[in-house]
């Protein structure tokens, strides 16, 4: 079985401080974050950017300035910014870190209710465009999916040339208004990406660490992190995104899985820069 990448999604941009202390704002505690995180095992940081009083943006000089301090706390690591970035933002202010052509970026796949009454609005013609400045610039797309439907508008706009292959999905399981953690639903995505794909998981707070499970053994890939989930086990606040990563180690153990480095990430990827 090919080796496990782990991605850390260190800081998302809805959880605060008030569900983790450990949730970063300022420069300082993303390096802090990240490295906790690439030291345990992380090959992949998956990436919003705050202010330091903790909003989110999607500032690019705020991206350059973070993402430099961690490529040089963490060397060789791939950093994988989101152009999800906050519900209500505008396209243009999403895709500004892809001005910064990092080796990887999200794209969302479609439009969903977005944890109770937020509405994340991923249109058509804003996943095309997306798409295409990702081709343009040679960046690997991560294809974020938060149900089945929106494994079926990547295929479609594939088709049109908007995605290349190999894709690359992140199922985002147990979003409030996407598709849930439950196993049965993972088995459903999992069977109806291309067989050239690859995939990672992030199953969203009581799912994290099941769904985990669930991709190593079935030779896919596994996202955990503080954006994902705050807790280490039932009703324990993880320390760390550190602490997260470690417990993704130790269950691929378990099951024999041995972990990438970025390098090797690359190459399961076909990310070639
Ligand atoms: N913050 C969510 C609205 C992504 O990173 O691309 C979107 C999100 C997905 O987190
Ligand atoms: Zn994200």
């Amino acid at each position: 079985m090919e080796k496990l990448i782990i991605t850390a999604a260190i800081s998302g941009a809805e959880v605060l401080k008030e569900h983790n202390p450990a949730v970063p704002y300022t420069k300082e505690e993303f390096v802090r974050e990240a490295k906790s995180a690439f030291d345990a095992g992380a090959s992949i940081i998956h990436l919003h950017v705050r202010t330091d009083e903790g909003k989110p943006t999607q500032d690019k000089n705020r991206f350059k300035e973070i993402m430099d301090a961690i490529y040089a706390a963490c060397p060789g690591v791939i950093i994988q910014p989101s152009t999800g970035g906050a519900v209500g933002m505008s396209n243009d202010e999403r895709l500004q870190p892809t001005e910064l052509n990092p080796e990887m970026a999200t794209l969302d796949c479609g439009t969903l209710n977005f944890g109770g009454d937020d509405i994340f609005e991923n249109t058509e013609n804003t996943i095309k465009y997306f798409g295409k400045r990702m081709i343009e610039r040679g960046i690997k797309p991560e294809l974020e999916v938060f149900d089945k439907s929106m494994i079926d508008m990547a295929l479609r706009l594939h088709k049109k040339g908007y995605i290349e292959s190999p894709m690359h999905f992140d199922f985002v399981m147990g979003v409030n208004g996407g598709i849930s953690g439950e196993l049965r639903d993972f088995v459903f995505l999992r069977g109806s990406i291309p067989q050239d794909a690859t995939y990672t998981v992030a199953g969203v707070g009581r799912y994290e660490f099941t769904l985990a499970a669930a991709a190593i053994i079935d030779g896919g890939h596994v996202r955990v992190g503080l954006e994902d989930n705050v807790y280490i086990s039932k009703g324990v606040l993880a320390k760390s995104n550190g602490e997260l990563v470690e417990k993704v180690v130790r269950l691929a153990a378990e099951f024999g899985r041995e972990i990438a480095t970025p390098q090797e990430a690359r190459a399961i990827l076909g990310i070639v820069k």
